[in-house]
């Protein structure tokens, strides 16, 4: 075993890795940013090296700081958690040639399932299902239509170096073919540095299904059985459930073996997951993430096996010591992601202070989190603060501990997802199991967002009304030896801080942006309102032009981060006199996007 490993992530995950290393007497090395000073990973670990500024491509993303805090700790190994430099073949053969481990599949089996028609290639020649298309680049709009003549529109086109959500587009009809084509490509090229595309038949309403998968250096694989994640908003998953509610024990069964059969193929070590879309009790695959994810904690919760632990231990060289038959599932476990966002805000990233964080306890329920009370929750990254896992016997029983644990879950300072998470508990597509990958994007009514924010987040609204300035207390009051809870409203004062919109519109001097290197080049004329970057990512679309009329709600631009898709609002209406960014620039948090007069 490994006497230390540098941990190259922040928050939850990386205090979750650290806790397997603890279990297995490994010391830890933790790398933080400047915006990460006080991080929760950086308390957790064992010591801590500043490896840059907060810009995550100076810092979290930057393969030479990464290697050298390793080399100044004196460890072993490195693990990369997710997201980050995780499924990064380039950085993970740069480790696999210096002194340390990789703790991960090795660099050549990434590659191998990175490039996406490789991969299908690879699955269908292993006898697992994939969706009818292409397994070679498409060439032409020819060879997207020559795909719709076989299996009719709509078709998928997708960019070689897709994943997640990023590079996919749905043709409709042969019209749109010749466009949506060019547009993959450019994206593709945006995004991935890789024009290539291929493609798919598009099936219009799939269930997102996972396996986990472990495998060792000794010829040894198996899976872990699946997990859903088919409720999704925007390709980001907001809860996952195992076992999945919508497959019975035949499908189950082929889908686990159809994913080890895969993995084999690919001469795969360590810990993966196999991404299938279902539908219509057929299955086919869809990608690799060649890593560990967000959600793997509800295998665990139901397998009882230690999914970080392993990737360790196989890392290490260690043998897996249980058989496939040996995996039971047991029970049902759902994980609810705690995001710093405002629900009814087109669910827009918030920053702020936890003033108050009273996670909940009890029976079943897990936190993997790595903040406290006080915190200060910046626009640097993704806006995940804390996983809730849930456990139960049955599904029903999950349902119902979950509605008690998030109510019990006391968050102040900050606007989370928390209301939405309880709104879903009452929703009955939710609750019978029957939505799909469609059901937030295009079925659920945002008046229900709304109407959930308003219930069970009223300080929150009130707090936003900034017309007239409330600001509600809570005191408690003994009468008669009885406890009282009153609220008290305080017209007039400083509102509390509830947190951020996606954008602000402000009259002061705007931060210009900085990544073209010229400073002087943008300058703001007249007394317009910048529209500004709230946390720093890419720019997947721009939605206006100078000359525009907007109204104050509009959506001005579309901005990933951490591979989520925010919609840029304008508070203010007006006409847009200068648009600063263009698709696929990157930008920093307060950068000025659109100035609107
Ligand atoms: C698809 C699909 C339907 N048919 N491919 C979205 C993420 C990217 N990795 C692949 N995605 C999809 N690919 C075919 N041929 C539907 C999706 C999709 C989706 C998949 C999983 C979870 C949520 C989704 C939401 C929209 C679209």
């Amino acid at each position: 075993m490994f006497s230390k490993v540098l941990v190259a992530n922040r928050g939850e995950i990386a205090v979750r890795v650290m806790r397997a290393c603890e279990e297995l007497g490994v010391r830890t090395v933790a790398v933080y940013s400047e915006a990460d000073k006080h991080g929760g990973h950086v308390r957790y670990a064992d010591e801590a090296y500043n490896i840059g500024p907060a810009r995550a491509a100076d810092s979290y993303l930057d393969h030479e700081s990464v290697i050298e805090a390793a080399r100044k700790a004196g460890a072993d190994a490195i693990h990369p958690g997710y997201g980050f430099l995780a499924e990064n073949a380039t950085f993970a053969r740069k480790v696999e040639e210096s002194e340390f481990k990789w703790i991960g599949p090795s660099a050549d089996a990434m590659e191998r399932l990175g490039e996406k028609t490789k991969a299908r290639s690879l699955m269908q020649d292993a006898d697992v299902p994939v969706v009818p298309g292409t397994t070679e680049p498409a060439e032409s709009a020819a060879d997207v239509k020559a795909v719709a003549d076989d299996y009719g529109y709509p078709v998928a086109i997708k960019a070689e170096g897709g994943g997640g959500g990023r590079g996919l587009k749905v043709v409709h009809s042969e019209d749109e073919v010749d466009e949506q084509f060019e547009t993959a490509k450019r994206e593709g090229e945006a995004y991935f540095d890789n024009a290539s595309v291929y493609v798919e038949k598009y099936l219009e309403a799939p269930r997102h299904i996972e396996v986990q998968i472990l495998a060792d250096e000794h010829g040894n694989v198996r899976h872990l059985g699946e997990r859903d994640c088919s409720l999704q908003r925007r390709h980001q998953k907001v809860i996952e459930e195992a076992p999945s509610p919508a497959l019975d024990a035949d499908l189950r069964e082929q889908i686990g073996e159809a994913a080890r059969r895969g993995v084999r193929a690919a001469d795969y070590t360590n810990a993966g997951t196999v991404e299938f879309l279902v539908e219509d009790g057929e299955f086919y695959f869809m990608e690799v993430n060649t890593r560990i994810q967000v959600e793997h904690t509800v295998t665990e919760e139901v397998t009882g096996l230690d999914v970080v632990k392993w990737q360790i231990r196989v890392a290490a060289g260690e043998e897996l010591d249980f058989s496939q038959d040996d995996v039971e599932i047991d029970g049902h476990s759902m994980e609810f992601r705690i995001n710093a966002e405002a629900p009814e805000k087109d669910f827009a990233p918030a920053t702020g202070t936890l003033t108050t964080y009273d996670p909940p306890g009890g029976i079943g329920v897990r936190m993997d989190d790595a903040v406290r009370q006080g915190d200060e929750i910046g626009g640097d990254y993704d806006s995940m603060i804390a996983k809730l896992i849930v456990t139960g016997s049955d599904r029903t029983e999950v349902l119902a501990r979950a509605e008690r644990a998030l109510a019990e879950f006391d968050i102040e300072g900050l606007r989370t997802v928390i209301p939405f998470h309880r709104l879903m508990l009452t929703d009955e597509a939710f609750r019978e199991g029957t939505h799909t990958t469609k059901y937030l994007d295009e079925v659920l009514d945002r008046d229900r967002i709304e109407a959930a924010v308003e219930r069970w987040a009223p300080d929150a609204v009130t707090g936003n009304d900034d017309d007239e300035e409330v600001t509600e207390r809570t005191f408690s009051v003994e009468v008669n030896g009885k406890r009282f809870e009153v609220s008290l409203e305080e017209r007039g004062a400083p509102a509390i801080p509830v947190g951020g919109a996606a954008a602000s519109s402000k009259p002061s001097t705007p931060r210009k942006r900085r990544d073209d290197g010229d400073d002087d080049q943008q300058i703001i004329e007249g007394d317009g309102e910048s529209v500004t970057a709230e946390m720093q990512g890419t720019i997947l679309a721009v939605e206006v032009a100078e000359g525009d009329d907007v109204e104050p709600g509009d959506t001005v631009c579309v901005l990933e981060a951490m591979k989520m898709e925010n919609d840029v609002v304008t508070e203010r209406g007006g006409t847009v006199s200068q648009v600063l960014v263009a698709e696929g620039d990157s930008v920093d948090m307060g950068d000025v996007l659109v100035v609107i007069e």
